[in-house]
């Protein structure tokens, strides 16, 4: 009875002393592993950085909105749409955007300017007027 309960302790103490053992070791092993890259996440908000939603309404031979304001940092979301004719949008300046009918595009604004836009289906008589601008501050 005795020398059961012994052996008994001996074996729980054997145990115990290898699982300490085996913890040691790994801990070490994590220890080693470089630490996770934590990139910043893109800076937005900072200055600008909100979304300016517009449309333009095109008609024979005119845009109804010839101006949009925004800051740089700003997404523009540019809807085009046209009441009467067939006319689409061109922005050359900010990378020879395209709008047609009913579409919507977004335009990520990185640059302060002035950016012309105008009507690139050829309309009509009235088509050379078909022009408004972007103007980014
Ligand atoms: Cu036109």
């Amino acid at each position: 009875m005795k020398l059961r309960t012994s052996i008994f302790f001996t074996i729980v103490a054997l145990a115990a002393m290898l699982a300490l053992t085996a913890c040691g070791s790994n801990n070490s092993k994590n220890n080693n592993s470089s630490p996770a890259a934590s990139a910043p996440a893109a800076s937005e908000g900072a200055e600008g950085g909100q979304t300016i939603e517009a449309t333009i309404d095109a008609s024979n031979w005119k845009f109804d909105v010839t101006e949009v304001k925004a800051k740089v940092g700003d997404t523009l979301k540019l809807t085009m749409k046209s009441s009467e004719g067939n006319h689409g949008i061109l922005i050359e300046d900010l990378g020879g955007v395209k709008i047609k009918n009913g579409e919507t595009v977004e335009i990520k604004l990185d640059k302060a300017g002035t950016f012309e836009y105008h009507c690139n289906i050829m309309c009509g008589q009235g088509h050379d007027n078909m022009t408004g601008n972007i103007i980014v501050e």
